[in-house]
C-alpha cells in the first residue's frame, strides 16, 4: 500500500491525485490517526484473516465486489456514495482480495487528505470515527473483504455539524489526542 497527500486537483477522481514530485506519508503519520495496514498475501489468507478477526473480536463479515458487472444498476449510485466524505461508529476492516482502489482519510489535525492506494493483500483497518471516503482507480474494479466487530453498521454518516459532534467522531479524536 503506497500512502501520499492527495492533490486536490479537480479531475476524474479515479486518477492517482498524486503531486509531482509525490509527497509520501510516512508510517508515523498514518500511526498518528490510528490507520493501521498490514499486509497478508492473497494465497493462504484464510487462516490469518480468521485470526485477527478472532484476536480483535469482530463477528462479521462479507466480500463486496465493485465493479458495474458486479453491481449492474446501482453501480453508479455506490461509487458516488462511497466517495461522500463519512465516517463510520464502528472499526472497521478492509482486506483487499482482488483490483484496487484509494481509500482517502483525513489527517488530523491538518485536514489534509491521505491517498491510501491498496492492492491485493492490503489490510486496513479503519478507525471509527475517522473521516474518510473510497473510489475505484482506473481499472474499476475491486473485491474486498470486510469486516465488522459487530452488526454491520452499513450506514455512512457523511461529514457535517452533526458528525462534528457524533460520540464515536469524538473518541477517535480523543484517542488521537
Ligand atoms: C467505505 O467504508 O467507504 C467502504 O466500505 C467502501 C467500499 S470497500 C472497497
Ligand atoms: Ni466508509
Amino acid at each position: 500500500m503506497r500512502a501520499y497527500y492527495y492533490d486536490n486537483l479537480l479531475g476524474d477522481q479515479r486518477l492517482p491525485h498524486d503531486y509531482v514530485p509525490s509527497r509520501p506519508v510516512s508510517d508515523e503519520t498514518l500511526h498518528s490517526i490510528n490507520v493501521k495496514y498490514w499486509q497478508i498475501p492473497v494465497e493462504g489468507h484464510e487462516p490469518k484473516i480468521n485470526d485477527i478477526a478472532k484476536e480483535r473480536n469482530y463477528k462479521n463479515r462479507d466480500t463486496i465486489n465493485v465493479s458495474k458487472a458486479a453491481m449492474g444498476e446501482i453501480y453508479e449510485d455506490k461509487i458516488k456514495t462511497f466517495f461522500e466524505e463519512h465516517m463510520h461508529e464502528d472499526e472497521e476492516i478492509r482486506y483487499i482480495l482482488d483490483g484496487s482502489g484509494f481509500f482517502d482519510v483525513r489527517e488530523t489535525p491538518t485536514d489534509a487528505w491521505v491517498r491510501l492506494a491498496v492492492e491485493p493483500g492490503d489490510l486496513l483497518v479503519v478507525p471509527a470515527g475517522i473521516y474518510h471516503r473510497f473510489t475505484l482507480d482506473q481499472k474499476n474494479y475491486i473485491k474486498a473483504l470486510r469486516l465488522f466487530q459487530d452488526e454491520p453498521k452499513w450506514v455512512p454518516h457523511n461529514r457535517g455539524e452533526a458528525t462534528d459532534a457524533n460520540p464515536y467522531r469524538l473518541a477517535y479524536l480523543k484517542t488521537i489526542g
